[in-house]
């Protein structure tokens, strides 16, 4: 596929749905003399129509209890929908795809957050997206208590982030293991530094990658 697909990880707080956010200005201000042909911002959950309709199932607060492995099953949900209906088109058309989340997510919160089998999970994530990889992680990594205090600044805690500290602390070392298994895929960010440093960081990196997957991009 002509297009490249880079993912924005991290444990809640992290900061990355604003530095995605960042990143697709940055992108668009770039001169028009840069071979991309379009940028497009997507996220999981919640890509498409029917994956609004699953987060708001996996998100929601109120009723029983999610059983972990029904969680496990609407995620790769989420995902095969996802793949099917936005993300192979995209970068079948040569798009720069910015994505909240992917696979790693999953590894890092039903692997080592809730303990789920990592064996179950690789094939889950297989077959939800035809083996489709990111060309780049971005793993923005934050102290969790530090992430965790920033999230507590919005309105409303959803059901994933009321779990207890150990939890998200299970998450960050996935997130860690995941980065030391992959260190050409994953590249971690110091997410702990106020938004314009980090955004800085993020760019040094696309900055690099750019030239390597377009030809005749100049940086
Ligand atoms: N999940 C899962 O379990 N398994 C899966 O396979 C997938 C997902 C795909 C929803 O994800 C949940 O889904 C998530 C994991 C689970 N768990 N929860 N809850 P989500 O990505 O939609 O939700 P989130 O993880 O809670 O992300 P978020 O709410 O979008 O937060 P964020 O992206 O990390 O941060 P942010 O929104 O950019 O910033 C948060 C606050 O911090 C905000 O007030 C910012 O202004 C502030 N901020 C941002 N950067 C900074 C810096 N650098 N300094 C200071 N303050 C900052």
């Amino acid at each position: 596929m002509g297009g490249k697909l880079i993912v924005f990880e991290g444990v809640e707080g992290c900061g990355k749905t604003t530095q995605l956010q960042r990143s697709w200005q940055w992108l668009q201000s770039l001169p028009t003399s840069c071979p991309l042909s379009k940028v497009v911002v997507t996220r999981e959950p919640g890509g498409t129509e029917l994956g609004l309709k699953l987060r708001q199932l996996l998100l929601q607060t109120e009723g029983k209890p999610m059983q972990d492995l029904a969680e496990l099953l609407l995620y790769a949900a989420d995902r095969a929908q996802h793949v099917e209906e936005v993300l192979k088109p995209h970068l079948a058309d040569s798009a720069l795809v910015l994505c909240d989340r992917y696979t790693d997510s999953t590894i890092a919160y039903q692997g080592y957050g809730r303990g789920l089998s990592l064996g179950l999970i690789e094939q889950l994530n297989q077959i939800a997206t035809s083996g489709l990889e990111s060309d780049l992680t971005l793993w923005l990594d934050v102290d969790v208590a530090q992430g965790l205090a920033r999230a507590k600044g919005r309105s409303f805690f959803d059901r994933i982030e009321q779990a207890e500290l150990t939890f998200h602390q299970r998450v960050q070392l996935g997130y860690g293991e995941l980065a030391k298994a992959h260190p050409q895929r994953i590249v971690r960010v110091n997410a702990s530094l106020d938004e314009v440093a980090v955004q800085e960081q993020i760019q040094a990196i696309l900055w690099q990658r750019l030239p390597q997957w377009y030809e005749g991009w100049e940086s």
